[in-house]
Parts: structure tokens; C-alpha cells; sequence
């Protein structure tokens, strides 16, 4: 789906796109998408108000890490601006245009105001869930049309 209803569904669920905030997230991250069949997934990473501006949808905020393939990113055709991160390309990121349907993640920030909402995602049939305490949030996966149960 596309990055704009990929976001409004995360949003949904009381979170957002995933924002990667270090290299062992990402690489958490990365590593947990390699057991996964899919190929494509949003994160929440967008330059579309101001273009090789990428900010964080999240809380606004400039991209303090990053995971670029190698020659990304590059504005394919001068419309690419949001960002997924590519199987096909060892899990790199790679901008690319807004409206390409591909999967996402979510990510829920951990906190006690927000237990009920963690809940509601640990229930929700349309993800795959996973919960790392060392970092402090949930991941939720889209998968489609089946959805795998996950605990860790
Ligand atoms: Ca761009
Ligand atoms: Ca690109």
C-alpha cells in the first residue's frame, strides 16, 4: 500500500511508521525482516516537503542515522520520497515513489500511558508482532494474507 495509507493505518493503532533511531535498532530490525518473506517495506523516514530534507514522520525529526544503499538516495524520476527498506538490496534503504504498494512497519513507543494501546496491537489480526523490551517499542509487521504469531 501506499506510504500515505501505510502511515494512516499505524496511526490507527495509536503508532507510526517505524522511525530507526540507531545502528542496532536497524539492524534488529534488518535481521527480524530476513525471516519474513516479504521484499519491500515503508519506514518512516520522507523528504516530500522539502526534497533531500528526510525527516522522520514521527517527531519531525533529520535522520541522525542511516542505512542507504550505495547511490541512494536518488530521486528516481524526481518523485521519489519516501523511503523502504529493500531486500533485494541486502535490507539497504532506498528512496522511492510515495504510491508504490509495498508493506510496512509500525512502531509503538513503549510507554506506561500506552499499555492499553501495546495491547490492542498484541491482539490485532492484521500484523505480526514483535516486542523487543531492550528497545523499548513494538514493531508491527504487515503481512499479507496471512498473519504469523510471534512472541519473542
Ligand atoms: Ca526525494
Ligand atoms: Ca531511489
Amino acid at each position: 500500500m501506499s506510504f500515505d495509507r501505510a502511515r494512516a493505518n499505524c496511526q490507527k493503532l495509536q503508532a507510526d511508521l517505524v522511525h530507526i533511531d540507531n545502528a542496532d535498532e536497524n539492524t534488529f530490525l534488518t535481521n527480524h525482516l530476513s525471516t519474513l518473506k516479504g521484499i519491500s517495506f515503508w519506514i518512516g523516514l520522507t523528504d516530500a516537503d522539502r526534497e533531500g530534507d528526510f525527516k522522520w514522520v514521527d517527531d519531525n525529526s533529520r535522520i541522525s542515522f542511516s542505512d542507504w544503499s550505495p547511490s541512494q538516495p536518488d530521486n528516481g524520476g524526481n518523485k521519489e520520497d519516501c523511503t523502504h527498506i529493500y531486500a533485494k538490496w541486502d535490507y539497504k534503504w532506498n528512496d522511492l515513489n510515495c504510491l508504490t504498494p509495498v508493506k510496512y512497519i509500525c512502531e509503538e513507543k513503549k510507554d506506561e500511558k500506552k499499555k492499553q494501546n501495546i495491547n490492542r496491537i498484541k491482539t490485532s489480526k492484521n500484523f505480526l508482532k514483535l516486542i523487543k523490551e531492550s528497545f523499548k517499542y513494538v514493531l508491527c509487521f504487515s503481512l499479507k494474507p496471512n498473519c504469523v504469531n510471534y512472541t519473542n
